[in-house]
């Protein structure tokens, strides 16, 4: 998507007059390292802003959980503590109902169907909608597709998820999920996960190649079998109590700087996701191809239906993401 800005605004970026206004050091947290495509993003992100306005507008990243996990980090967005956060959109359901949509096994078709959702009309009005739970939502970024790794067996079909204590998302769909495939769901925050691993909270996890490598999850859990059985966007949110202090014209370089970073971090996950699924296999993870992913599909229909059955918005965000060809 393509954000404008009036060639007053150019013309003043240009002359520096726009450091009249000012000067901000944004705050943004993230639960992964530097490196990963996420926080490489908002990087650049920063780099942008900053190079736009003579460095009266920073972004300064607190990375690998510093501030805890993904859920008190939106806490600390939606009252304004902290300007920014970059989460899964796994945690994003409870703030937005209609966003679990995303959240549902099997629900896009693949991931060049998840882009199409996100960057039109459906992807901006759940964006929008966030701005009633105190958040600005400034963009997506990818995160592929999430698959089952624990450390008792390889997962080939529902029923070798039975007895197997799996850590999911701090949200009650994906607890539904799980337990629809015969498994037991449990939500941990993603900053107790590589503890609750090693102390047997949990057996497993669910998650994509690049998580599973640079957390080192593998190193406790190394079964990792493909079911792809989720495509869940990530989104960068920006404080709304903050935001309503700002400028337009602040306002409007951020946008502008976020359009960049969606198409910036797109380039980054491409290219990560396959390194590092490499990366797992060097490290001695045993994949596991699933043949048939039937099973799980017809599994976790009742997941669907019941997301369906919640009345008429939520049908219709389904339909109208099944029309997105
Ligand atoms: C990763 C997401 C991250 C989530 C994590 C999780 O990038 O935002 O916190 O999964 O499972 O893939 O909690």
């Amino acid at each position: 998507m393509k954000t404008f800005i009036a060639p007053a605004i150019i013309a003043a970026m240009v002359l520096g007059t726009v450091s009249s206004v000012s000067a901000m050091e944004i705050k943004s947290s993230d639960v992964h390292p530097m490196g990963y495509p996420t926080t490489e993003g908002i990087k650049y992100m920063g780099e942008k802003l900053s190079d736009w306005t003579n460095g009266r507008l920073s972004i300064k990243i607190f990375h690998s959980m510093q501030l805890g996990g993904e859920k008190e980090a939106l806490e600390q967005v939606q009252i304004g503590a902290l300007e920014m956060t970059r989460v899964s959109v796994g945690v994003v359901g409870p703030i937005v109902k209609e966003f679990d949509a995303f959240n549902l096994p099997y629900f896009f078709r693949d991931v060049e169907h998840m882009h199409k959702v996100t960057a039109g009309e459906i992807g901006q009005d759940l964006l929008n909608r966030l701005e009633g739970g105190g958040l600005i939502g400034l963009g997506y970024m990818d995160a592929g597709s999430r698959s089952f790794y624990n450390k008792v067996r390889p997962i080939n079909k529902p029923a070798d998820l039975n007895g197997l204590k799996i850590r999911v998302m701090q949200n009650p769909v994906f607890v539904e999920l799980v337990n629809a495939l015969g498994g037991n769901g449990i939500q941990v925050s993603f900053s107790e996960l590589y503890t609750a691993l090693q102390t047997g909270v949990v057996d497993g996890a669910e998650n994509n190649p690049p998580t599973l490598y640079n957390h080192k999850h593998y190193e406790i859990a190394n079964h990792y079998s493909l079911t792809h059985h989720l495509i869940v966007p990530e989104i960068f949110v920006f404080s709304k109590k903050v935001w309503d202090t700002m400028s337009p014209l602040d306002q409007q370089l951020i946008r502008k700087a976020s359009a960049l970073t969606v198409e910036v971090v797109r380039d980054l996950w491409a290219k990560k996701e396959a390194g590092d699924f490499a990366n797992l296999k060097k490290v001695g993870v045993k994949i596991n191809e699933v043949a048939d992913k039937g099973p799980f599909i017809r599994a976790t229909q009742v997941v669907r239906d019941n997301f369906a059955k919640k009345g008429d918005n939520f049908k219709k965000v389904i339909s109208a993401v099944a029309a997105v060809k």
